[in-house]
């Protein structure tokens, strides 16, 4: 059976010249987003992996294709879609062999990079630990796919709706290496502090290459997280964020919300709660993460 597998021209010409590329999600659009602001930030940042000299390849199963790259039209229809499904790894091959369509979240994008052959991959948030997982057990796919897929991710760390601290002991355990760039604590997507000590700290590109790079070396199977912090002129401190997330948290359980709704839930309701500044700020923190992206991606190519 051959791999259901689409590449954009763009992507199937950077391949075929061995140039870096840079895996982009599609939960972010279709889940993460309201239209129209999900694909113009789609394009934004698609645009500036090409200014930094990589490739953008956005993934998203389409009628039981994967899709690796997008043509412009697609990603055009893919932001107003409707019944769109959300694919974790648990979801992507019934989605494929049921010929429906699906947005990848980091987890599947992550299955699906690696299939393509794709090292690198930029987001804004990865999933985690959310808070109450004591009682609730809602731990994100994201973090065992961190452990066993080979995808350095570049996030802005995790959202203050999840237990950041709970968060980080479940990726120590599996073994996952969390960077942090630039500073010593770990990030907090809107914000750039979260006052935790980060478990490692990287300062440039290359160093985060050489890392991915030597654990292939020591046969270590698993990814990296790469916390980079939201730039400081689009930040939302931390004082300022967080009474908004309790609201929105207690939205969340006031209407019973669970299981794959919580995250897209919450990010509307932090929306809808800073008339729109958690957009602005998750725009910009997602373009930084691009522009990172790229600069590792390029590293790696350099040196392959
Ligand atoms: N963080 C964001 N926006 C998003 C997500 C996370 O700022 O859209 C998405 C990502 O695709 C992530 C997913 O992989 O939510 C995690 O969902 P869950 O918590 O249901 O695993
Ligand atoms: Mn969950």
């Amino acid at each position: 059976m051959t791999l259901p597998l689409t590449y954009s021209a763009e992507v199937a010409a950077a391949r075929a010249e061995k140039r870096p590329i840079v895996a982009l999600e599609s939960t972010i659009i279709t889940h993460g987003m309201p239209w129209p602001q999900n694909v113009e930030t789609a394009r934004a940042v698609e645009e500036e992996v090409r200014k930094s000299g990589a490739v953008p390849a956005t993934i998203v199963v389409m009628n039981g294709q994967i899709h690796i790259g997008l043509e412009a039209d697609q990603l055009e229809a893919l932001g107003q879609a409707k019944d769109v499904m959300k694919l974790s790894r648990a979801d992507l091959a019934a989605c494929v062999a049921m010929r429906r369509t699906g947005a990848t979240t980091v987890a599947a994008t992550m299955i699906c990079a690696q299939l393509a052959g794709i090292d690198v991959f930029a987001t804004g948030g990865i999933g985690g630990v959310h808070r109450g997982a004591e009682t609730s057990f809602d731990i994100s796919a994201d973090l065992s796919e961190l452990s066993q897929t080979a995808v350095t991710v570049v996030a802005a760390g995790a959202k203050a709706i999840l237990d950041i601290p709970k968060t980080m002991e479940v990726l120590e355990t599996m073994g996952v290496p969390v960077i942090s760039v630039g500073q010593d604590s770990i990030p907090a997507f809107w914000s750039r502090e979260s006052h935790l000590k980060a478990p490692l700290r990287m300062d440039t590109a290359a160093e985060i290459a050489a890392s991915h790079k030597m654990r292939a070396v020591l046969g270590l199977k698993g990814g990296q997280l790469v916390t980079n912090p939201i730039p400081k002129d689009a930040e939302i401190p931390r004082e300022e964020i967080v009474p908004v997330i309790e609201a929105a948290l207690a939205e969340a359980e006031a209407q019973n919300i669970s299981a794959k709704e919580v995250t897209p839930f919450l990010l509307d309701r932090i929306f809808e709660h800073t008339k729109g500044r958690s957009l602005d700020a998750n725009i910009a923190l997602v373009l930084n993460n691009a522009r990172l992206a790229s600069a590792i991606a390029k590293e790696l190519s350099a040196t392959r």
